[in-house]
């Protein structure tokens, strides 16, 4: 599942993904999902083992958090989107994160948790270190498995490592 606050950047990276291109949004009320195949290479005792996985990924509407409960049926990995242009709303993103896990406590127990610290095409965007500490991703992410990656939802840039890491993560 895709989650992040209003206009964070979800359904441009969703279709960055899908079609490699950038495309125009409007605010989605529901939800939008695709399936998403992204390549890994294993490098085991010299060997290199390409190989892909599959993902489908669910895109929800920043509004629709009371549907939460009911797409981390099934979800083996939270994809985060975060704003990191606007830092008004930063300590807001903060609070939706953590209140995600809190309205899921079992149900997303085990997931793996891919931040992506979007609209780093901005001149004015926080780093992804300082993301990183406003997020509380440190302290309250302990005893997850989690990971935060720069990206441009708009031209693409660190689009596909971010999904890597959550290929390999889930691959085991
Ligand atoms: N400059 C820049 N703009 C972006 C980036 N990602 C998204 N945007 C813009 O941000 C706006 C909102 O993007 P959406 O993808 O619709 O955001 P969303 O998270 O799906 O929003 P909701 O559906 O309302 O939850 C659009 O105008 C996008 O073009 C980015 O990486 N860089
Ligand atoms: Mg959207």
């Amino acid at each position: 599942m895709m989650v992040g606050v209003e206009g964070s950047g979800k359904t441009t990276l969703l279709y960055q993904l899908f079609l490699g291109k950038e495309v125009s949004t409007i605010p989605t009320y529901g939800f939008n999902c695709q399936t998403i195949t992204i390549p890994i290479t294993n490098n085991t005792q010299g060997d290199k083992i390409n190989s892909t996985i599959k993902f489908n990924l669910w895109d929800l509407g920043g509004s629709r958090t009371d549907q939460w409960q009911y797409y981390a049926q099934g979800t083996v990995g939270v994809v985060y989107v975060v704003d990191c242009s606007d830092e008004s709303e930063i300590e807001n993103a903060r609070d939706c994160l953590w209140r995600l896990f809190e309205d899921t406590l079992n149900t997303l127990k085990d997931a793996v948790l891919l931040v992506y610290a979007n609209k780093q095409d901005r001149l004015n965007a926080l780093s992804v270190t300082e993301v990183k500490e406003r997020l509380e991703l440190e302290a309250r992410g302990e005893g997850r498995r989690w990971h935060i990656q720069g990206c441009s939802a708009t031209t693409g840039d660190g689009i596909l490592e971010g999904m890597t890491w959550m290929a390999t993560q889930v691959k085991g």
